[in-house]
């Protein structure tokens, strides 16, 4: 006969192993919100998982200087009602690039923002947000540039914590995902992307960050796979996604809709979700960042590094997931 105290206990253990599953994931969410207009379609996607109860985001940040990408997150967030979320910024030297929808964007959506000088540095609310933070809870999640996370690395102790900015990764990061490259490598110095515009940030980071780093790479071996934003012409003309791919389209001109790559989109997705059964990955090795942004897989040493693998089977559904909380209606 099976003991009832034993019953018990089994059953407080089962309680807690599906309590701690369906936590919702705390994100800090990093993106350069200005060139590419994906990143518009992943910060929804990341306020839809946050509204299902999957993810809790804990900040939003920007790594361009563009004076429009802070104002138009903050639209995104307000639009997602979520006007309060932290935003923080680079302070001085940054990455800024051209937008065909950030300003646009800014101008026509409800927000509070009027000038990104009156945010925190990036660096600093990484800190405030980490401290307060247990340990091992937090995924960070860069879609942009990798300046913010580079400048934080090398914060020393201070009034927010004790730890220097790497020792506070340490501590208080599960790990985290990385939209950049083309894996296995990319060595055609012509194409851009988040890594050639800080070349210095991007080889700081990748070598000396202290946790578990998860790259999924931008191109035809894996972006342009999943070609997200066909079902946006079926959400009303005024959802903040649908105007900002339409702007997209119009004005930038070298993108041809109605379809566009998903970069941006999966890293949110693998960020919440995890790999899931929807993508593979690869891990033996490690991710080499040269002087001038682009990269190569090395086989070894050995380094807690991996890049996404898509699964071809998976790759109809994935993206039919992905509209769905891209069109998300608040
Ligand atoms: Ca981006």
């Amino acid at each position: 006969m099976t003991n009832p105290f034993f019953l018990l206990v089994l059953m407080g253990l089962l309680f807690q192993v599906v309590t701690l599953l369906s936590q919702p994931v705390k994100i800090i969410y990093d993106t350069d919100m200005e060139s590419d207009v994906d990143d518009v379609g992943a910060t929804a996607m990341l306020h839809a998982l946050a509204d299902r109860g999957e993810a809790e985001i804990l900040a939003t940040i920007v790594s361009s200087a563009n004076p429009w990408s802070a104002p138009c997150l903050d639209a995104i967030n307000t639009f997602y009602g979520r006007p309060n979320l932290p935003i923080g910024v680079p302070k001085g030297e940054a990455v800024n690039r051209k937008s065909g929808y950030a300003q646009s964007l800014a101008e026509t959506y409800p927000h509070s923002i009027t000038s990104a000088d009156s945010l925190p540095e990036a660096a600093r609310l990484y800190r405030e947000i980490l401290a307060s933070q247990p340990d091992s809870s937090v995924v960070i999640v860069t879609v942009g540039y990798m300046t913010n996370l580079s400048r934080l690395l090398h914060t020393p102790s201070d009034d927010i914590s004790s730890l220097s900015g790497t020792e506070l990764v340490r501590q208080k990061v599960k790990h985290y995902v990385c939209m950049g490259g083309r894996f296995p490598k990319n060595t055609n110095t012509q194409v851009n992307g988040n890594w050639k515009p800080d070349p210095a940030a991007t080889i700081d980071v990748v070598e000396n960050w202290p946790t578990h780093i998860l790259f999924s790479g931008g191109g035809d071996q894996l972006a342009t796979l999943y070609q997200t934003g066909g079902t946006l012409p079926e959400v009303k003309e005024n959802h903040i996604v649908r105007q900002a791919y339409e702007w997209f389209f119009d004005r930038v001109g070298w993108a041809k809709g109605p379809t566009h790559h998903s970069a941006d989109l999966l890293a949110v997705l693998i960020a919440v979700r995890g790999l899931s059964d929807y993508f593979d990955q690869s891990c033996e090795g490690f991710n080499e960042v040269f002087e001038d942004g682009t990269h190569e897989w090395r086989s070894s040493p050995d380094k807690d590094q991996c890049y996404v693998l898509p699964k071809p089977e998976r790759i109809k559904a994935v993206t039919q997931e992905m509209n769905k909380l891209m069109t998300h209606q608040p």
